[in-house]
Formats: C-alpha cells, structure tokens, sequence
C-alpha cells in the first residue's frame, strides 16, 4: 500500500479521524504529566534528613527519639543496637529552609519529616555511633549528643565526676572525628557543614547543671582529657611529629579548648537545655529549634 493511499497510516494520521483525535488528545496531555513526573522524581532527594543521636549511656537518648517519635515518653532500656525511626518537625517550629514563606504558604502547616538515630551509649557498644561517622549516611544533616546534666553537678562527688569524665571522653573522641573529616578532605572547600547540638538533658531534677555552666565543665574536661591522650602518646614514643598535630583537638598550642573552636573545622557546636520527662511535663523545644534551623 502507497502512502498517499486513502487507507494508509499517513493519510490517517493528518485526516479528521475519529481515532486520531483522541491519540493527538492523550498525547498532547500525557506527555507533559510524564515528563513532569520524571524530572520531579530525578531531582528529589531520595532520603530523608537525619540526625544522629550519641551520648553515654543512660543520658535519655532513647526517651529522645521516642518522646520525638511519639509525642509522649515511654518507659526504655539500654539500647543494645542503633535504631533508626522517622518523626515530624512540628508545624509549629519552622524549618530554617522556610524562613522566608508567606504565613499563609500553606506548606507550612504539613509536618516535615526526618530521621532520628539512636545509637547505644554504653561503652563497647560506642562504635555504632563511630561507624556512622566514618560512613556518613546520605542525608545527615547534623549530630545530637544528650548528656544527664544531673549528673555532672558541681559537687565534687566521685559518680558525678565519673560520669563528667565518661562524656567528655565521648565527646572528645566525637569531636576528634569530626575534626579529621575536615582535615583530611581531599577539597579544599572542606565537608559540607556538620553542626553539634549537645543537649543538656533532665533539667527537670533540682541537681541538674544550667547549659551554660555545662559547657564550660565540658570544655574544662575536654582538655584535660586531651592533655592526658597527647601525654600517653608521649609516653608511647608517638606524636612528637605528624600524628600529635592530627589526634589533637582544636588549635595547637597550650590554650584551653573551647566548643568555638569546631567551627574552623565546619562544626558548629551548641549547648542547649531540656528535659523529656519531668513532673511538669517535658520541654524539648530548644532542640527542636535548633533541629529546625538546619532543616
Ligand atoms: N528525670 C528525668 N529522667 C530522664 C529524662 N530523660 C530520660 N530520663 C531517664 O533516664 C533513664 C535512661 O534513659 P534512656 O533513654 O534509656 O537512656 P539512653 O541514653 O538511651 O541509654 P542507652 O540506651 O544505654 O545508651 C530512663 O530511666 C529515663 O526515664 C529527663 O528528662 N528527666
Ligand atoms: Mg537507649
């Protein structure tokens, strides 16, 4: 059969057919949904922002994640493996990301989505939180670390000490990590941002430590714990060159170390105060501004 047959495709194709109206329709309407559908899936980001919860064991990283979760505490245990759950930012906070909406966007009132992982605290169980560290899941977008500031009161009683000391020592360790993600990128920008949030937990108790006075214990001990690493390495015949100017926290030289210093490296570190339980309830929006404004 010719093309310039009364029968043929092409003659269909350009004549006032029934069936070619209807395919000329689906075509004109279906195309521009397709490719709408496929450009918009290319461009979402495939995971959801997260955070990733540390902290010594027994400081309320569990009671965190599922007051978050659920929007009441439930009774925990210590945490044996990490545990990864999805929560929303309240539509009252606001995302740092819709600082500039209208009021009325209506946008603002879903709840954004994001992720939460609780690591566990005790201490062989630590290098869960490590290895998310080292292998940084796609969307983490910043790192909570929960201390029981009731526990680390002023007095100079040996348990109140130790548990100062075991924090600080996960810190320091934490912070180190984060110090070398910096130091050893291979651009020269440097990783992408990764802020701290250190969470003054059980301000409900009367024993508990106010967040400023907190962060500077924490900085007194940070650097006796470093003090003490550099001396041991020492001692150990290491570190005299190269390895002592990459295992040591914050600037060289003598000075006390101090949570600024993290930013130089990309980290900003914040200290805030909270509790998850409590008699008069929980108070938990000072982290969820500040989870807010790296959203
Ligand atoms: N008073 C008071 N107690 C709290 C608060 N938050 C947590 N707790 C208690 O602290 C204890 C430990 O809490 P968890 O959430 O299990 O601690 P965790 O950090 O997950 O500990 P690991 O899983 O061992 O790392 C629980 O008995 C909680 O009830 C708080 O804000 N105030
Ligand atoms: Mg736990």
């Amino acid at each position: 059969m010719a093309w310039s047959d009364p029968d043929s495709f092409a003659t269909k194709a350009f004549g006032p057919y029934i069936s070619t109206i209807i395919i000329a329709t689906l075509v004109a309407f279906l195309l521009p949904t397709l490719v709408h559908f496929y450009l918009y899936r290319a461009k979402a980001p495939t995971s959801l922002p997260s955070f990733l919860v540390l902290g010594p064991s027994g400081s309320g990283k569990t009671s965190l994640v599922t007051l978050f979760e659920s929007g009441k505490p439930s009774p925990t245990h210590i945490s044996q493996a990490p545990s990864t759950v999805q929560v929303h930012l309240p539509s009252t906070t606001r995302a740092g990301s819709s600082q500039y909406r209208s009021e009325n966007d209506p946008t603002l009132k879903q709840e954004k989505p994001l992720q939460l992982i609780d690591t566990p605290g005790h201490g062989k169980l630590r290098h869960y939180a490590r290895e998310y560290l080292q292998d940084p899941p796609p969307g983490l977008k910043g790192i909570i670390f929960v201390i029981d500031a009731a526990n680390v009161s002023s007095d100079s009683s040996s348990s109140a000490n130790e548990t100062l000391q075991d924090a600080a020592e996960y810190l320091h360790d934490i912070l180190l990590l984060l110090q070398k993600r910096y130091t050893s990128a291979k651009t020269s920008k440097g990783p992408k941002e990764l802020p701290v949030l250190i969470a003054a937990n059980k301000l409900d108790l009367f024993t508990a430590l106010p967040a400023p006075l907190l962060k500077g214990k924490l900085e007194q001990e940070i650097s006796r714990v470093r003090d003490a690493r550099a001396k041991g390495l020492m001692a150990a015949g290491m570190g005299e060159e190269g390895s002592e100017e990459r295992d040591w926290l914050g600037e060289g030289g003598e000075s006390k170390f101090e949570f600024r210093m993290m930013e130089e490296v990309n980290c900003p570190v914040k200290v805030v105060g909270g509790n998850v339980l409590g008699a008069e309830g929980s108070d938990v929006d000072g982290w969820w501004g500040w989870i807010a404004g790296w959203l």
